[in-house]
């Protein structure tokens, strides 16, 4: 009778054969799926950061394939407000779309697309100088 909602859990793992993702040395963090790329039935490509009251992105590094994809940003702070730009001009190809506040306990996605491979640095722009910076990856395809 219990068996039912078993099944549709476990599927979200398997990314479907692709072989793009050498190098990514996963740092051994127990923290359960943040910063791991998931794709959704609709093709869009799921990653979750978080931010605490630190001055880092959790995880600050992940790497997504040309198409479209879906961020969140988890705000897990008791005090910290963030945000997240990707630098202007950093990167293989303009990204427009950020999030402009992050409050306390709040968390936001965006949705924006990528054609072209390469390395695209984002920042907090509050606390840039403390250290707040990441980088996406838009690995090739194929
Ligand atoms: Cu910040």
């Amino acid at each position: 009778m219990a068996a039912l909602g078993a099944a549709a859990v476990v599927v979200l793992s398997g990314c479907s054969g692709d072989e793009s993702s050498g190098g990514g040395d996963t740092s051994s963090s127990a923290s359960s799926d943040l910063g791991a790329v998931t794709v959704a039935e609709d093709g869009v490509q799921e990653v979750t950061l978080q931010t605490q009251d630190d001055y880092v992105f959790t995880p600050d590094r992940f790497t997504v394939a040309p198409g479209k994809v879906r961020l969140t940003v988890v705000n897990v702070a008791e005090q910290m407000t963030h945000n997240l730009k990707f630098d202007e001009g950093e990167g293989p190809e303009p990204i427009e779309t950020g999030i402009d506040f992050l409050a306390p306990g709040q968390e936001m996605t965006i949705d924006f697309d990528v054609t072209v491979p390469g390395d695209h640095p984002f920042t907090c722009t509050f606390h840039t100088q403390l250290g707040q910076v990441g980088t996406m990856t838009v690995s090739q395809e194929g």
